[in-house]
């Protein structure tokens, strides 16, 4: 019989983008599909491949009978709720932080490592943060040919990436800011944004977002670095499967709504030359090569939202590093960098079950 699928958080920010996944997907592998959300949101009716289903509520119970439970909750959410799906004869594809970094949980992006989604012994595996993510297809894919060695990057990380309440605050500054003569709003946001009532102590953001980029995306850590600087590094290392790969990051959240883009500075064992790499992009199927900057072509976040592949321009071979490429990658942090992978993910498993 066709394999049970289940989304919990249906309802949320993620959620809402795997509804549209699920709806524009052309296979569509599954028997049943059960939307599981907090007991708020249950009774709503969602419409899935043109059937009205009822969203019920979080429960152990909810996870009888079904096969693949994928998760687009909060940390804590999964923490208590992924392993009880498991219990209850799931298997589990979390996209929260609670799993990722634990050794017996996989950590699958399936063009990159799909082989370690038969290696769940907690009928648990993860799905990565959507910054490290964004750039996985692409050097992965690089990786297999250069073998890469080392890796710096900055990142340009849209508001969306702190859920919906940096979607609305990003919005709420830029109504602030409508109508101000430019140069007053430009040199004073953030006086302008108080006298319109947003606090900045109201925000997801440290600083404000409009007209401006902020250097910080996630939570203090030891030494300065933030939370999403040492999720780059640490869940880079796991989904390529090397433990020692030297990175280093800075990630910064700028004023784009839905995509995040990352510039990188990665560097091989081989010699590469661009045109190797170009080849390399366009081999890759979940890859868009957009590079003639002669012609003023190459990936933007306002190109890419809402589409499914990673896009990948400005490849150029760095001029004091033989071995070094740089690069800059766009990817829709809510679909690739969380809803499409985890998604995919479950496809991947559905072929095995
Ligand atoms: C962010 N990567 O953009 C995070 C969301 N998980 O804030």
């Amino acid at each position: 019989t066709a394999p049970v699928l289940a989304l919990v958080g249906a309802t949320g920010a993620v959620g809402t983008v795997m509804i549209d996944i699920m709806n524009t997907r052309s296979d569509f592998p599954w028997g049943e599909v059960r939307l599981i959300a907090s007991p708020r949101s249950a009774g709503k009716k969602i419409n899935v491949r043109g059937q009205d289903l009822t969203v019920v509520a979080l429960s152990p119970e909810a996870f009888d009978g079904v096969d693949i439970a994928m998760f687009d909750v909060p940390d804590e959410v999964s923490a208590q709720w992924a392993p009880i799906a498991a219990e209850r004869g799931a298997i589990a594809i979390d996209n929260s932080g609670a799993f990722r970094m634990d050794a017996d949980v996989p950590l699958v992006v399936p063009e990159v490592n799909a082989d370690q989604i038969d290696n769940r012994p907690r009928g648990i595996i993860a799905n990565p943060n959507c910054t490290t993510l964004s750039m996985m297809a692409s050097l992965g894919a690089l990786h297999r040919e250069f073998e890469l060695k080392e890796l710096v990057v900055a990142s340009y990380q849209a508001a969306s990436g702190a859920g919906q309440s940096g979607i609305d605050r990003l919005y709420a500054e830029i109504a602030a800011l409508a109508g101000k003569e430019a140069g007053v709003a430009a040199g004073d946001v953030a006086q302008v944004l108080a006298a319109a009532g947003l606090s900045a102590d109201d925000s997801p953001f440290p600083a404000p977002l409009v007209l401006n980029v902020v250097p910080w995306a996630g939570s203090l850590k030891d030494a300065g670095w933030s939370s999403e600087e040492l999720k780059v590094r640490n869940e880079a290392r796991k989904i390529l499967g090397i433990p020692d790969l030297k990175v280093s990051a800075t990630c910064v959240r700028v004023p784009v709504v839905t995509t995040h883009s990352l510039s990188v500075h990665a560097t091989f064992a081989r010699e590469v030359t661009v045109e190797a790499a170009h080849k390399i992009f366009e081999e890759q199927p979940t890859i868009v090569l957009i590079d003639d900057p002669a012609a003023g072509k190459f990936p933007t976040p306002a190109d890419v939202v809402g589409g499914d592949p990673t896009y990948v321009g400005r490849v150029r071979q760095a001029l004091d590093f033989p071995n070094t490429l740089d690069f800059f990658v766009c990817g829709d942090n809510l679909r690739k960098g969380a809803a499409l992978n985890t998604y995919e993910v479950a496809e991947e498993l559905a072929k095995r079950l």
